[in-house]
């Protein structure tokens, strides 16, 4: 069984050069957006990150072949596939030995891109402890306090229960900064009333965190929550109660474990008239962008051999 991962050969040159790279998670294709809004964001984020001068690694499994920075052609495919799995460490072995195909998490995602040596990593949001049901913890956490990235996300997804996201996040030893924000992001929104425990204002203030962080050994991950854009942004308490109404229907229909975050995903879409949706469209280019600003500050350490 051959179990490398197959890294484009852009990729492999960048890596070697230490030239500006952006890792970018599938699930949100899989299971995270509807088609064809899948495809058009997993195409305009790496036009983005382009655009701000860093290159894109976007990772997922195809016929049980792990790919570090998937063409135009195997994007369309993934996001086509209506049997693609969402694939969290525990999922790994069993997509590759079955030779399945599916959307890696920000856990799996995590674990594929350190492997590959790639250190800055954009996504939507990351998963963290359900409403209602904190024996739900999403793997997203526990790889997040084991591997050594920067993560950009809008916050935690706003169906979570965020204060205790973000406690446990603590307990696990991760930085987590809020983009020149007092306050921590919560996804659609730009607030969530929890305050930041750092703020950084700047790309380069950020790849220094990290500096320092893998200089001491430290080897979690750098999570930077970044408020999503003004115009797309929802305000929490008008999201909040229809989160909750979600919830009850996920309830209702015995909803849980690893199908509850997509089917909440797809009832806001529902309940908001599409407004989730265009937030979480705009939150993610929004992400790609800083994440390659961040690239491209850190890859210049990365090139004097300080990280
Ligand atoms: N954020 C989104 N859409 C998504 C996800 C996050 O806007 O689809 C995905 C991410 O891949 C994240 C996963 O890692 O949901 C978390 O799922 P769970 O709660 O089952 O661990
Ligand atoms: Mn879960």
């Amino acid at each position: 069984m051959d179990l490398s991962m197959r890294i484009h050969p852009e990729i492999q040159e960048a890596l070697h050069s230490h030239q500006p790279l952006v890792a970018l998670e599938t699930t949100v294709i899989t299971h995270g957006l509807p088609w064809p809004e899948n495809l058009q964001m997993a195409d305009s984020i790496e036009t983005a990150i382009r655009a701000e001068g860093a290159i894109p690694a976007t990772i997922g499994v195809l016929n049980g072949q792990i790919i570090v920075g998937m063409n135009a052609q195997e994007r369309e495919a993934l996001a086509a596939a209506e049997d693609a799995r969402k694939i969290s460490r525990r999922d790994l072995a069993f997509v590759c030995a079955q030779k399945l195909s599916g959307g890696t998490t920000v856990a799996g995602t995590l674990i594929i891109a350190r492997r590959a040596g790639i250190k800055v990593f954009a996504t939507g949001g990351i998963g963290g402890v359900h409403r209602h049901a904190a024996y739900d913890i999403s793997a997203d956490l526990l790889e997040l306090s084991r591997n050594p990235l920067i993560v950009v996300c809008a916050g935690a997804k706003a169906i979570l229960d965020l204060k205790a996201t973000f406690e446990l996040l603590e307990t696990l030893g991760v930085p987590v900064a809020a983009y020149q924000s007092d306050e921590l992001p919560a996804f659609y929104s730009r607030e969530s009333s929890i305050p930041a425990h750092l703020r950084l204002n700047s790309p380069e203030e950020i790849a220094r965190l990290a500096q320092a962080q893998w200089q001491l050994g430290l080897e979690n991950a750098i999570l930077i929550a970044n408020p999503p854009p003004e115009k797309a942004a929802l305000p929490f308490e008008k999201i909040n109660p229809i989160i909750e109404q979600a919830i009850r229907q996920a309830a209702e229909k015995g909803i849980e474990g690893s199908d509850m975050t997509p089917y909440l995903l797809e009832q806001m879409k529902i309940l908001t008239g599409g407004d989730s949706l265009r937030a979480n469209l705009a939150l993610l280019e929004n992400n790609a962008r800083l994440g390659a600003q961040i690239a491209r500050a850190a890859a210049f350490k990365l090139a004097q051999k300080d990280i």
